[in-house]
C-alpha cells in the first residue's frame, strides 16, 4: 500500500506554476521522408538479385561478409546506394529510396553481417564446475541464488544480505543462498508488460538513516487515467521484515501517464554528493522524449528527500518538469557515476540498432527520436538522421543491437585488470561485455560471456565480486575468480 504522500519532495512540487509552454517544448514532426516500407522486403525485391541472399554473393559482392571495396563506415555505405556504381551496374538508388530508407538499409546490412560473423564465432558459455578464459583473467560463474521470479536487481546490505527486486513487485532478501518470503508492505506496483518493482538502492549514509529507494511502475489512481502508468520513486526502511517509514520521493501528476506497458526506465544512482538520479523512458510515445514538461523519456536528478535542486537545469523554466536533468532518451536502464573523474554514464536501449552509451551531461539533448543510429522493429525506417546540431552523439553505439540494458563499474580488488572498466549487459543477445573506456572513448570491448539468460543487471558488489541477475532462467549469480 502506498500511504499518503509525506515527504515535501513528493508530487507537484517537482513541477514549477504549470502555464507558459516554453520555448523547449518540441514537438517532434512525423521523420521526413519516413514511410512504412520493410527495409528486409526492399533488399530482397531490389537488391538480391546481384548482391545475393548470403556471404556467398551474386554476380555482385555479397553486402553481409564485412568486406567493403569502397569504404566500410556508415557514410561510405550510404553513398554507395544513394549514388550507386554506374559503371560496375549498379544504378543509383537515390531516386526509390528516401534517405530514412538509406540509413534503414544501412542499418539491415549491418544485422546481417553481424549475424553471419556471430554464427562463425565461438563465446564462452559458462556451466557449473568450468571456467572462463577471458583476456584478462580467469573466472567461473557461481550460483547465488535461484527460485526467483523476474529478478531485476540487486543491493548490497552492509551485514551481508542482499536486497533483491522481482519485477512483478516483490523484494526479498538473500542471505547466504537463502532467499528470504517477499518483505511486507513494499509499495503495490503496476506489474503490466515492462513495468513492475524496478531499481533497489541503498542512501549513501545507509548506515546511519537506514534510507532503502525503490523505482517502480506506479497506476494511476484518477479515472480518467485509470489505465496509466508511470515510474515512481520512494524511499522507506527496513524493519522486521516490513517496509516502514515510506516517503514518496518522485511522483508525476498523473495526467503525464501513459496506458502502454513499455520503456519505464528506470535505475536509481547518488552522485558524491548525494543527488538521486534516476531515469524514466518514454513510455513508447516517442516525442515526449523532447518535450520538457513530461517526465518520460528523461534523467532526473533530485535531492535525496525529493526536492528539487536549485541548480538543476531547467528549475527556473515554468511548466517545465524541475526534476529533468537531461532528456532525449528512448528507454535508458543504466546509470553509474564515476566518482573518480566525475563521468555520468548512461546505457540507452535502443529500437532495431542504436543502443548506446551516453555520457550523461547537464540540461543536455540526447537526441532521441530526431536522430537515431536504429530503425523500427517492424524494418521501417525512423530518420535519416544520426546526428544534428544540440543534439549529443553516444560516446559509443551498437548497430545492430545487443538490447542494452545495465551498466555498472568496476573498482574492486578480485579483478584487477578490469579495474575501470565499465560493465554491460544485454538482454536480446544474452552477454555481459567489458568496455575498456578512455575519458569519451570505447577503445576496446570483450564478451565475457554469451547465452546462459537474458542478463538484466550487472553489480560489482563490495566483496570485489561481479553479480549478476539473469532472466530466463531466473537467478542471481556472480562471477568468482579462478587463481592462474
Ligand atoms: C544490377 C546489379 C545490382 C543491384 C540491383 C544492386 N547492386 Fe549494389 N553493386 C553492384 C555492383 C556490380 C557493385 C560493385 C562491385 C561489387 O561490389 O561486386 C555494387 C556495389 C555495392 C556496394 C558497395 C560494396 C562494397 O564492397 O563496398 C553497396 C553498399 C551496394 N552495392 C549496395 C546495394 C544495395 C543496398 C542494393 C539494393 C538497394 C544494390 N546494391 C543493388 C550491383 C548491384
Ligand atoms: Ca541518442
Amino acid at each position: 500500500m502506498i500511504p499518503e504522500r509525506n515527504s515535501v519532495g513528493g508530487g507537484w512540487l517537482q513541477y514549477a506554476l504549470p502555464g507558459m509552454v516554453t520555448a523547449f517544448f518540441f514537438i517532434s514532426l512525423a521523420a521526413e521522408g519516413a514511410s512504412a516500407r520493410n527495409i528486409e522486403k526492399l533488399y530482397a525485391e531490389q537488391c538480391a538479385n546481384c548482391h545475393g541472399k548470403d556471404t556467398r554473393g551474386g554476380m555482385a559482392s555479397s553486402l553481409f561478409d564485412n568486406v567493403w571495396r569502397y569504404g566500410a563506415d556508415d557514410q561510405s555505405v550510404a553513398r554507395g546506394i544513394r549514388e550507386g556504381y554506374p559503371d560496375q551496374g549498379m544504378e543509383a538508388f537515390k531516386a526509390m529510396f528516401s534517405e530514412a530508407e538509406i540509413r534503414a538499409m544501412v542499418v539491415y546490412l549491418r544485422e546481417k553481417s553481424d549475424q553471419y560473423a556471430r554464427e562463425g564465432a565461438k563465446y564462452p558459455r559458462p556451466v557449473d564446475h568450468q571456467w572462463v578464459t577471458s583476456r584478462e583473467h580467469k573466472f567461473r560463474v557461481e550460483q547465488v541464488a535461484e527460485g526467483l521470479t523476474t529478478p531485476w536487481s540487486v543491493a548490497f546490505l552492509p551485514d551481508g544480505r542482499i536486497l533483491v527486486t522481482e519485477l512483478p513487485g516483490a523484494l526479498r532478501l538473500i542471505s547466504g543462498k537463502q532467499v528470504s518470503p517477499p518483505v511486507n508492505g513494499t509499495p503495490r506496483v503496476r506489474a503490466r508488460g515492462q513495468g513492475g518493482l524496478l531499481d533497489v538502492a541503498l542512501h549513501p549514509h545507509f548506515a546511519s538513516n537506514g534510507w532503502i529507494y525503490l523505482a517502480f511502475a506506479h497506476a494511476a489512481t484518477n479515472a480518467e487515467t485509470a489505465n496509466g502508468g508511470m515510474t515512481s520513486v520512494v524511499r522507506g526502511r527496513l524493519k522486521d521484515h516490513q517496509w516502514v517509514d515510506e516517503q514518496a520521493v518522485f511522483r508525476a501528476p498523473e495526467w503525464t501517464y501513459r496506458s502502454t506497458d513499455i520503456h519505464f526506465g528506470s535505475r536509481l544512482v547518488f552522485d558524491r554528493d548525494n543527488h538521486l538520479f534516476f531515469s524514466i523512458g518514454e513510455r513508447g510515445t516517442q516525442e515526449h522524449a523532447q518535450d520538457l514538461t513530461r517526465p518520460n523519456g528523461k534523467i532526473h536528478r533530485v535531492l535525496d528527500d525529493g526536492r528539487i535542486p536549485p541548480d538543476n537545469p531547467f528549475a527556473d523554466q515554468p511548466g517545465v518538469c524541475r526534476s529533468i536533468w537531461s532528456y532525449g532518451h528512448r528507454n535508458p536502464q543504466g546509470l553509474v557515476w564515476d566518482t573518480v573523474t566525475g563521468q555520468f554514464w548512461g546505457a540507452e536501449h535502443g529500437p532495431r540498432g542504436g543502443d548506446e552509451l551516453n555520457w550523461i551531461r547537464k540540461g543536455a539533448n540526447y537526441g532521441w527520436p530526431r536522430i537515431t543510429y536504429g530503425i523500427n522493429y517492424n524494418g521501417t525506417p525512423i530518420t535519416e538522421r544520426t546526428e544534428m546540431p544540440g543534439m549529443e552523439q553516444p560516446v559509443i553505439h551498437w548497430t545492430p543491437s545487443i538490447a542494452l540494458c545495465s551498466l555498472d563499474l568496476y573498482r574492486g580488488d578480485k579483478f584487477p585488470r578490469w579495474k575501470n572498466n565499465l560493465l554491460v549487459t544485454a538482454l536480446a543477445q544474452e552477454e555481459l561485455r567489458r568496455l575498456v573506456v578512455i575519458r569519451d572513448r570505447v577503445v576496446d570491448q570483450e564478451v565475457l560471456f554469451k547465452g546462459i539468460g537474458r542478463v538484466r543487471d550487472v553489480v560489482a558488489g563490495p566483496d570485489g565480486l561481479i553479480y549478476v541477475v539473469l532472466n530466463k532462467p531466473d537467478r542471481v549469480v556472480r562471477l568468482v575468480p579462478v587463481d592462474n
